[in-house]
């Protein structure tokens, strides 16, 4: 996660996003491309060199009488995405800026660390992996802002602690997660944006609320789903919550229990921390982000008194919502936070 600290980008500022194969395509300087001169290849391979910004001059052909095939531009493509030399970049480079569009990113530096001191290599985990590429791209192609918001939850704990206490024999236990989830749930329900996700020119409204909640495990991070959560009680979610979670960590965890989310949830909450900036989980348009509760004093008009404080952390896609209806939807699951009656209005 980025600085929790990230300056809000102005509201004009949010430039088309790159298209995430595109490198090559994106970094050529178009007086690079001569697309097509002497050069055998048919109209519909010079259309995907076209579209890649692919120079067919410099492209071998394996073809019949030397005619450029579509493997053959997908593999100077992969090659030049391979040794970092993009077409067209030592052209931008010298121009001394970037040409837009694309990132024009240097080649991941290549270093001998076992030079400078003892190392061990061991491979990535595949969740890794794969939320890697996930985080990737939607840390570069999501504008994304961070808003901070503080929920007064004294009177929830001592509630929750309460029911807790009440519920002991039965073995049911409530978790301010499920709390949050719940609250979430009716902050989306007057705020429809934040259940949306984009899809080209559209806005897919969703009128189902499932809500995912990051959950640490050995192998890495994991996102189950709790499917319609509206529907569910708190004792409910907070009972599938903690089965998913340990479902998670058992390594046990498939796609089904992972996909169709609204929006997200990564509570820290039981580790510390005081903000932190999440990352928009695509397709979904925010994901809010909670740290540890603690005693603060607030002024009550009169004098400082002890409040429980729950920082939250609410990043989301400027693209769908911009800083006033992302600092309202705060503000009001704050409120809900505080006294949750609200929840049921
Ligand atoms: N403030 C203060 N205490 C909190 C708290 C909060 N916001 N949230 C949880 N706690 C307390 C709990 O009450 C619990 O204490 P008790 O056992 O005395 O009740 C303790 O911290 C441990 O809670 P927990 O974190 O194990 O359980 P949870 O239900 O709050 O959360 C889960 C479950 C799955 C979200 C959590 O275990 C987890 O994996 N968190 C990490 C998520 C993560 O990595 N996010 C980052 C993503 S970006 O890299």
């Amino acid at each position: 996660p980025a600085p929790a600290a990230a300056a809000p980008a102005p509201a004009a500022a949010p430039a088309p996003a790159p298209a995430a194969t595109a490198a090559p395509a994106a970094a050529a300087a178009p007086s690079a491309v001569k697309l097509g001169g002497k050069v055998h290849a048919s109209p519909s391979v010079r259309a995907y060199a076209r579209e890649l910004g692919v120079d067919l001059a410099q492209v071998k052909a394996t073809g019949p009488k030397n005619r450029i095939t579509q493997a053959d531009v997908t593999a100077f493509v992969k090659g030049a995405m391979q040794s970092g030399n993009v077409p067209g970049k030592a052209a931008a480079a010298s121009a001394g800026a970037s040409l837009g569009g694309g990132l024009d990113l240097l080649p991941w530096p290549k270093v001998d660390f076992a030079k400078f001191g003892e190392i061990e290599v061991k491979p990535l985990s595949r969740i890794k992996k794969i939320s890697g590429q996930n985080l990737a791209r939607n840390w570069v192609m999501i504008p994304a802002v961070t808003y901070h918001e503080d929920a007064d939850i004294t009177d929830l704990e001592a509630f929750r602690v309460a029911m807790n206490k009440e519920h002991e024999k039965s073995g049911k236990k409530l978790t301010m997660l499920a709390f949050i989830i719940k609250a979430s749930v009716r902050a989306l329900q007057e705020f429809p944006e934040f259940n949306t996700s984009l899809d080209g020119d559209n806005l897919v409204y969703k009128k189902y609320f499932n809500i995912a909640f990051a959950a640490d495990t050995p192998n890495g991070l994991v996102v189950p789903v709790i499917k319609n959560a509206d529907q569910k009680s708190v004792f409910e979610i907070a009972a599938e919550s903690g089965a998913l979670a340990k479902k998670a960590r058992d390594g046990k965890i498939g796609p089904g229990d992972m996909s169709g989310a609204c929006f997200t949830i990564s509570s820290l909450g039981g580790i510390g921390g005081t903000y932190f900036a999440p990352i928009v989980n695509a397709p979904e348009v925010a994901i809010l982000g909670v740290n540890k509760s603690t005693m603060k004093p607030v002024w009550d008009g009169k004098q400082f008194v002890p409040r429980l404080t729950l920082p939250m952390s609410l990043t989301a896609d400027h693209r769908v919502i911009d800083g006033a209806l992302a600092t309202r939807f705060n503000v009001y699951l704050a409120q809900l936070l505080a006294d949750f009656r609200r929840v049921m209005l």
